[in-house]
């Protein structure tokens, strides 16, 4: 492999940290399962746009190309990959009222995380079998759910084109095609062994084999975070009784993009902030002070509509799942506040 051309537009982290001394130590390597550096930064390279730039095909990834990736990850989480992860996934140590008892402002929240499975290849490397036989593991473990989790799955593979497109438009379900996944091989064999589980209401979810191979998700309207977060601990306790997920003292739990490592949580309010999102100096000044992400209505890649935003925690990796959540829930109080002072 020569040393890659990434385009002058290309800003990503990816860009940045391949420097050719770095270039020439690992161009080489490949991890036991034959993963290496050109399908490491792929899509970073063909996507410009990209901000990261690398998918990992194994938790091997990590250590193999680390002298890349863990300049990444420290960037993105600000957290050193020589210090230990620590998970904290207790309710009851989570402090975060409801910032909108009147239902001004806050639609609707969800909290999600990445899953993937301990000694299977992550997506981006796996194999059409393998896949297959993930997705029944999950779907078998998804039958012990019961009460308000109880649900079914529901295969891409054969559903409509009309029910799958409703489900993304409602955002419970991911999009189809995405260019920066589709480069990292992760939408080969596109639908076969992708799918989606749900409870009666939708407001338990699991997304089986996309850029993770689960992505579990807890959401309901408003702004009550508590409840979302205690019923999606629930059910990851429960799905750990037949799943065991990768998981690393460092990296926490292994994902194919390193923005999703440690907890691999996103926890999100959809939220309508009009005055603010004309003042976007003093909004993305409090987005910066509270380590928040702006996302748009329809999830990453997209654009805010009708004032509405996507706001969510950018560090995953170095917090606690309870941490993680606060931090969300002290960024949007003071989003709340700056909006009702501009009124
Ligand atoms: P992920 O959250 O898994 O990183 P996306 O950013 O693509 O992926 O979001 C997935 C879907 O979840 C999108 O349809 C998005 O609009 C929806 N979503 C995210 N946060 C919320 C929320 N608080 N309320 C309702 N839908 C949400
Ligand atoms: C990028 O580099 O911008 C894309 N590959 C997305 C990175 C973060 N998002 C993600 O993990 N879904």
């Amino acid at each position: 492999m020569n040393y890659p051309l990434f385009s002058k537009e290309n800003n990503s982290l990816a860009k940045k940290y391949l420097t050719k001394e770095v270039f020439e130590t690992i161009k080489d390597k490949k991890t036991s399962l034959g993963y290496g550096l050109e399908r490491l930064i792929h899509s970073g390279l063909n996507n410009d746009d990209s901000e990261i730039g690398v998918y990992a095909g194994d938790k091997e990834s990590y250590s193999t190309f680390s002298l890349l990736i863990s300049p990444i990850i420290e960037s993105y989480h600000g957290f050193t990959t020589s210090s230990l992860h620590k998970s904290n996934m207790n309710p009851e140590d989570l402090d975060t009222p409801n910032p909108d008892k009147e239902g001004m402002y806050i639609l609707s929240t969800r909290i999600r995380v990445g899953r993937n499975l301990e000694n299977m290849p992550l997506g981006a490397a796996i194999s059409k079998e393998e896949r297959n036989r993930l997705e029944a593991m999950v779907v078998d473990a998804l039958s012990l759910l019961e009460g308000e989790l109880a649900g079914e799955y529901y295969a891409l593979d054969g559903m409509s084109k009309d029910v799958q497109n409703r489900l993304i438009k409602d955002h419970f379900l991911f999009k189809e095609g995405d260019r920066f996944l589709e480069y990292a091989g992760l939408n080969r064999d596109w639908p076969k062994g992708r799918g989606i589980y749900h409870n009666i209401n939708k407001t338990f979810l699991v997304w089986v084999n996309e850029e993770d191979q689960l992505r579990i998700i807890s959401m309901q309207e408003g702004g009550d975070i508590k409840e979302v977060f205690t019923r999606l601990v629930t059910a990851i306790k429960r799905m750990e009784s037949r799943l065991t997920f990768s998981y690393s003292e460092k990296l926490g739990y292994i994902t194919s993009c390193p923005t999703n490592l440690g907890t691999a949580m996103r926890a999100s309010v959809h939220i309508a902030l009009p005055n603010l999102s004309n003042r976007m100096d003093k909004f993305t000044a409090i987005t910066k002070q509270y380590h928040l992400q702006i996302r748009g209505i329809d999830g990453e890649h997209t654009q805010s509509k009708g004032h509405i935003f996507d706001i969510s925690n950018a560090r995953r990796l170095g917090v606690t799942e309870v941490q993680a959540v606060e931090e969300m829930y002290h960024g949007v109080v003071a989003l709340i506040a700056a909006e009702k002072a501009l009124d």
